[in-house]
């Protein structure tokens, strides 16, 4: 993806189409659009600041204040102690985290949930290099976030000075770019360009590295600046040719479907998809990235495809004959083996980031911009084709995958030992949360379960690590996504090993009065590679078993943990206690809660297409592939 390589700043051009508007405090609505039309690259409501003499550190905090940025998560720590002084008088809200890749994630969780840019804040050296996952994780889900750095002073840049680190190298493969500041003049400037380069085109991390020397030193601000980025013209717009092109090609499909991605989430484009599908008739598939951008429960909705998806979904893709790519980008776990993916389909991709479009399947109508633009003009050009031509009969097609959806529904086998079954848990949390909730996991079984098991009605209500597979992502995300939606439930639905990882976030979110929902779906295992090593080791467990559940020594003991972190805990270990320990979590708003949900280690996520094989081996439980029939 383009996003890989280093976008140098000499290459880009400034723009103004694609800027979301302008940040505000208030909650916007789920799926609120973006603006467009704003006349100004800058983000924030560019208030006209005169030239000020101030130091660098002032100039970052101001020029964060005046880009609308109202929350940070971060950790200070001597490069960049300068910086933390004028954020004390900031009227910004700044949470301290007790590790950086707690402040990445939460940046992240709060862009995912606001459409905005998150921000966070870490010193040089090994403070640094703990926002690296992070980073990397932004950079592999296209989520926009800004992470600015102290560096050592710019006269010992290169010496192995204390706590230096080649920040700006080492995330140079995993962020949309990375600047290093060692004149304070250039802060004002560097720090609209990274929020533009954040926000616009394809959304992705941004890293701003600035010496130390730079924030103590002196120099003139003066807003909005001039954002300076030679060759970097985002296109919004579909090419009118190719829409015509893709309209003509859905308009003569017979097994269309309608393969949607995380695009259409940051684009902020459910509306309009949802338009597109009920003029198409098509079938929609929604990504693990797309959960929630169509309701699942739409009729047209077949469910997700890939390694852990539905029957239906999988199928549709393996048979159709058009594929109508939205913002996804053919990800291994999707297509299972590329070489007999969707073999008999063509291929209609949308994708603002060109560098996607036929990078692992060729694309018969490419389509460059923004899906937000793309998916109306498609529609216009098929409304004009249906006025001449009427609208497709896709009858066959639907019996054939309405017969699929009733003969292999989602569902689960009862554990043979006794414990409660994951995915009834996980169930009944989304049940009697709702789909008003946010639901964020961890990486693993519990991850595909929630993604399965609970319904998604509505964008931006399910966050995940998707593309990178972040264990420990779902504490600090989870934190993140309820500082941005404070009047949301927000619940991380994490494994006991993920858990493990990133659990000390607890503490800022119980001091914080940041009061997350944390269920942690305790199988007392690294339960994704033990199913592995079920299936492809013979059941050797190697390395795998956790000992935190039942009959185990319980270290740690989850409960204890969350009490000693200040927060409400509950075990929660026979079926008949799960929806009252559920309800007893809603209830309590004043401090996080912690319930260590003890459930069965050997419980399995089906369906699974095996790594290596071809999507049409999938499995819908150990060795159990469906009986195919082609509709007539
Ligand atoms: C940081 C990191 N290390 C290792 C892995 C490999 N990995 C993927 S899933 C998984 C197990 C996760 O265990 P747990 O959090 O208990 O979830 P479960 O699968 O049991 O639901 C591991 C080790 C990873 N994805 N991320
Ligand atoms: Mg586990």
């Amino acid at each position: 993806m383009s996003k890989g390589s280093p976008i140098s700043p000499s290459l880009m051009a400034s723009k103004s189409a694609g800027a979301p508007k302008a940040p505000e405090r208030v909650e916007r609505p789920a799926d609120a659009g973006v603006d467009t039309a704003a006349v100004s690259p800058v983000l924030g409501p560019n208030n006209v600041v005169p030239p000020t003499v101030m130091t660098g550190s002032q100039a970052i905090v101001r020029a964060l204040e005046e880009l609308g940025v109202d929350d940070i998560f971060g950790l200070p720590g001597g490069a960049i102690l300068p910086t933390y002084d004028p954020l004390m008088a900031s009227r910004m809200n700044h949470v301290l985290v007790r590790h950086e890749q707690g402040a990445g994630h939460a940046a992240q969780g709060y862009a995912m949930v606001t459409g905005r840019v998150g921000v966070c804040i870490a010193t040089s050296g090994p403070g640094a290099t703990n926002l690296v996952t992070a980073i990397m994780d932004a950079h592999m889900d296209s989520v926009p976030i800004v992470a600015i750095t102290g560096q050592v002073s710019s006269g010992v840049i290169g010496t192995d000075a204390f706590q230096e680190a080649d920040i700006v190298g080492i995330t140079m493969p995993i962020t949309k770019h990375s600047f290093l500041v060692t004149d304070p003049n250039d802060i004002p400037h560097v720090m609209a360009e990274a929020f533009h380069l954040a926000s616009t085109g394809r959304p992705g991390p941004v890293l701003v590295d600035v010496a130390k020397d730079a924030q103590q030193g002196q120099m003139t601000f003066s807003w909005p600046p001039k954002i300076d980025l030679p060759g970097y013209h985002p296109v919004v717009r579909g090419h009118n040719k190719q829409v015509r092109e893709a309209a003509r090609l859905i308009a003569a499909a017979s097994k269309p479907v309608l393969y949607v991605g995380g695009g259409v989430v940051k684009a902020h484009a459910s509306a309009e998809l949802l338009e597109l599908a009920e003029l198409s008739g098509a079938p929609v598939v929604t990504t693990l990235m797309a959960r929630g951008v169509f309701p699942d429960s739409h009729p047209q909705h077949v469910g997700m495809p890939g390694m852990h998806g539905t029957v239906s979904a999988v199928t549709a893709l393996q048979q159709s004959d058009l594929l109508i790519t939205l913002g996804a980008r053919f990800d291994d776990r999707v297509t299972g083996v590329l070489k007999s993916f969707a073999p008999n389909a063509k291929v209609i991709h949308a994708d603002i980031d060109p560098a996607e479009i036929s990078k692992n399947r060729t694309a018969d109508v490419p389509i460059v911009g923004s899906v937000k633009e793309i998916i109306p003009e498609l529609s216009d050009a098929l409304r004009a084709l249906f006025a001449v031509s009427g609208t497709p009969d896709y009858t066959n097609w639907w019996a054939f995958l309405n017969n699929l959806k009733e003969t292999y529904p989602l569902g689960w086998t009862e554990p043979d030992d006794g414990l409660s079954a994951p995915q009834r848990v996980i169930e009944r949390i989304g049940a009697l949360t709702g789909p008003e909730g946010v639901y964020v996991a961890g990486v693993g079984q519990h991850q595909m379960w929630a993604s399965q098991f609970i319904k998604y009605e509505r964008p931006h209500a399910w966050l995940n690590s998707g593309g990178a597979g972040t264990m420990g992502y779902a504490v600090p995300a989870a934190m993140g996504a309820k500082v941005g939606n404070p009047d949301r439930v927000v619940w991380a639905i994490d494994g006991d090993g993920c858990f493990q990882m990133t659990n000390q976030e607890l503490a800022t979110c119980a001091i914080n009065k940041i009061p997350i929902k944390v269920a942690i779906i305790n199988n007392s295992s690294l339960g994704m590679v033990r199913q592995w090593q079920t299936l492809f080791y013979e059941g050797r467990y190697s390395n795998t078993d956790l000992n935190t559940g039942h009959d185990t020594v319980r270290i740690p003991d989850f409960v204890k943990l969350a009490d000693a972190y200040g927060c409400a805990s509950f075990r929660c270990d026979r079926d008949e206690d799960i929806d009252a320990t559920i309800q007893k979590a809603l209830e309590i708003n004043d401090r996080p809660v912690v319930i260590d949900f003890v459930v069965s280690p050997n419980s399995m996520v089906w369906p699974m297409v095996p790594a290596g094989v071809s999507n049409d081996q999938i499995q819908v439980a150990r060795n159990m592939t469906p009986e195919w029939e082609e509709e007539d």
